[in-house]
C-alpha cells in the first residue's frame, strides 16, 4: 500500500489553483464561489487537517471506512432531539444507511436490520396504497420509493410481502395525470421525481401497466401508466440543456438523474434517450456541472459543488455513456463484450474521486460524509457521496439480450415484466495505471438505475414476478 506522509506528493495544478479566468464583477454568487474554492484548496492540498493525515502518492487521503460504517449505524440508533425534523424521513434514513453500508461492502449488516425496518414501515403503509413518512400520514411517492428500496435491500418474505401491491397500483393510478406525469401525492406537486419514483415502484414490484379506471388520466381503453410519460419528461428539458422538476422550470442535477433513470426503465438508453432528449445539449449542461479546482459537481448553474451531486450528476454519466456507446454484447455465462466506446470518460473521474476523498470525508471521530468542508456529515450525503465514488470507480455496461440489429419498440409492453431494460446492466471495475485511489479504497458501485446494490433490483423483480398480484 502506497501510504506516505513525506514528502508531500504533487497534485496536478488543475486541482490546486483557482480558475485562470476570473470575472471581475463581484456578486454574492461569485464571492461565495471564490470562498468555496478557498475552503476546498487546503483539503485538496492536504494542508488543512493535522499534517499527519496519511495520503497516498497522489496526495489523496484514504477512505476512513470504519468511521463511516460506525457513523451510518449511528444514524439508525437513538438520535438527539435536533433530528426531530427528520421524523417524516425515517424511510429515507433506512434507505440512505442501507445503500451507503452496501457501497462499503456491509451487506450482512444491512440484512440484520430487516426486523426493525419491517416493524417501522409496516404502520406507514396507507390503506389506500403507498407509504407515508410516518404512521397515519398521507401516502407520498418519496417515502414510498425509499421504503420499497429499503425493503428490496433486506429482501425476504417478511419484508417484500408486506407491500399491498394492488392498493399501490390503484394509488399510482390516482397520481397519474392526463398530461403524462405523476403527482408526488394526491393533489400534490407533479414533478420528475414522481416519474422516477413511480417507475421504480411499477418495475420492481412488477405491477400491471394498465391504467386503473380511477385515474384522472383515464380517457380510453388501452392507455397505460406509461402513456405520455416520456413525452412529459422530454418537456422538462430546459433551454440550458439540463432537466428541470417540471416543464418551464430550472434545470437541476437531482431532476436530471430522475429523468434519465425513468427513461432507462422504460427503454434501452441508446434508443429511448435520444428519442426524447437533446443529448448534445444535455451533455454540454452536465459537463458544466463539474468544477475545478474542487473536482466535484454542482447541482445547477452558478451554484456550489456539493458531495451529494456526486450521485445526482455523477449518476447521469453511465446512462449517457450507454446512450452514446450502444449496448455491449452479452452471451450467458461470460462477461459482456463492450462496444468500441464512442469517447473516453465523459467526466473527470479523478476530479470527482479527489473531491470525495479530500473534501467530503469527516475524518474526525464522528465519521460520515458531507456536502463540503465545513458542513456536517449526514446520512443523505453519506449515501450519495459514496454512491458517486463507486460510480467513478466503475464502468457500467448496458447489454442487449436480443439481436442488436432490431431496436424493435413496436410492440408496446402491457406488463412491467416486459420492461426489461432497467435490468440489463453489468459493472466492471476500472483498474488503471496511475489511478488516484489505492485498491483498499475501492467501494461497490450501486445499480445505475435503481440505486441499490448490483443484483438487488433483479432479485426483487423476480420475487414479485412469481407472486399473484
Ligand atoms: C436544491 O437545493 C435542490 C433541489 C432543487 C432538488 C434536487 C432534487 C433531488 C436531489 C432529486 C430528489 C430525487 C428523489 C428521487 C426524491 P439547494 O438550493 O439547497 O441546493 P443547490 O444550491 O445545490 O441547488
Ligand atoms: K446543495
Ligand atoms: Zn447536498
Amino acid at each position: 500500500m502506497s501510504t506516505t506522509t513525506l514528502p508531500q506528493p504533487s497534485v496536478p495544478a488543475l486541482f490546486t489553483s483557482p480558475p485562470p479566468i476570473q470575472d471581475t464583477l463581484n456578486t454574492q454568487t461569485s464571492l461565495l464561489q471564490s470562498s468555496t474554492i478557498q475552503q476546498c484548496l487546503p483539503y485538496l492540498l492536504n494542508t488543512a487537517i493535522p499534517r499527519t493525515t496519511p495520503v497516498n502518492v497522489h496526495g489523496v487521503p484514504h477512505l476512513t471506512r470504519e468511521k463511516h460504517i460506525a457513523f451510518l449505524h449511528k444514524t439508525l440508533s437513538s438520535l438527539p432531539s435536533g433530528y426531530v425534523g427528520y421524523d417524516a424521513s425515517r424511510p429515507w434514513m433506512f434507505y440512505w444507511a442501507f445503500a451507503a453500508l452496501s457501497v462499503l461492502g456491509e451487506h450482512d449488516a444491512v440484512v440484520g436490520y430487516r426486523e426493525r425496518l419491517v416493524a417501522t414501515v409496516r404502520p406507514m403503509q396507507h390503506p389506500e396504497g403507498g407509504f407515508g413518512g410516518g404512521a397515519g400520514q398521507m401516502a407520498h411517492l418519496a417515502p414510498t420509493y425509499a421504503v420499497i428500496l429499503a425493503l428490496a435491500m433486506v429482501g425476504g418474505e417478511e419484508a417484500l410481502g408486506l407491500v399491498d401491491r394492488r392498493a399501490l397500483w390503484r394509488w399510482l393510478g390516482r397520481l397519474k395525470q392526463a398530461d403524462g406525469g405523476f403527482q408526488m401525492a394526491i393533489g400534490g406537486e407533479e414533478d420528475v421525481r414522481g416519474a422516477y419514483c413511480a417507475m421504480v415502484a411499477i418495475s420492481l414490484l412488477n405491477l400491471p401497466l394498465d391504467l386503473p379506471r380511477n385515474s384522472p388520466a383515464w380517457s380510453r381503453e388501452g392507455d397505460t401508466l406509461l402513456t405520455g410519460l416520456p413525452e412529459w419528461i422530454a418537456r422538462c428539458q430546459s433551454f440550458e440543456g439540463g432537466i428541470a422538476e417540471r416543464p418551464d422550470s430550472e434545470a437541476h442535477g437531482g431532476y436530471a438523474f430522475c429523468a434519465l433513470a425513468s427513461l432507462c426503465i422504460m427503454g434501452e438508453p441508446h434508443v429511448i434517450l435520444p428519442r426524447y432528449l437533446d443529448i448534445p445539449r444535455l451533455i454540454s449542461w452536465l459537463s458544466a456541472r463539474q468544477y475545478a479546482p474542487e473536482g466535484g459537481f454542482a447541482g445547477r448553474t452558478n451554484k456550489l459543488v456539493d458531495g451529494c451531486y456526486s450521485h445526482w450528476v455523477g449518476g447521469c454519466w453511465p446512462l449517457v455513456q450507454a446512450c452514446l456507446d450502444g449496448p455491449s454484447l452479452y452471451s450467458p455465462g461470460s462477461a459482456p463484450v463492450a462496444p468500441t466506446p464512442s469517447v473516453g470518460s465523459l467526466y473527470s473521474r479523478e476530479g470527482l474521486i479527489r473531491y470525495v476523498l479530500c473534501c467530503c470525508q469527516d475524518r474526525s471521530k464522528k465519521g460520515g460524509l458531507r456536502d463540503k468542508p465545513g458542513a456536517n456529515s449526514d446520512g443523505y450525503h453519506s449515501c450519495y457521496v459514496l454512491a458517486g465514488l463507486g460510480s467513478a470507480q466503475t464502468k457500467w455496461h448496458f447489454y442487449s439480450l436480443k439481436d442488436l440489429s432490431s431496436n424493435d419498440m413496436s410492440s408496446e409492453p402491457q406488463h412491467a415484466g416486459q420492461l426489461m431494460a432497467g435490468y440489463q446492466w453489468a459493472p466492471e471495475q476500472i483498474v488503471e495505471e496511475g489511478q488516484v485511489f489505492d485498491e483498499v479504497d475501492r467501494v461497490e458501485a450501486l445499480d445505475p438505475v435503481f440505486v441499490v446494490p448490483a443484483g438487488v433490483a433483479e432479485r426483487t423483480r423476480k420475487w414479485f414476478e412469481v407472486r399473484r398480484f
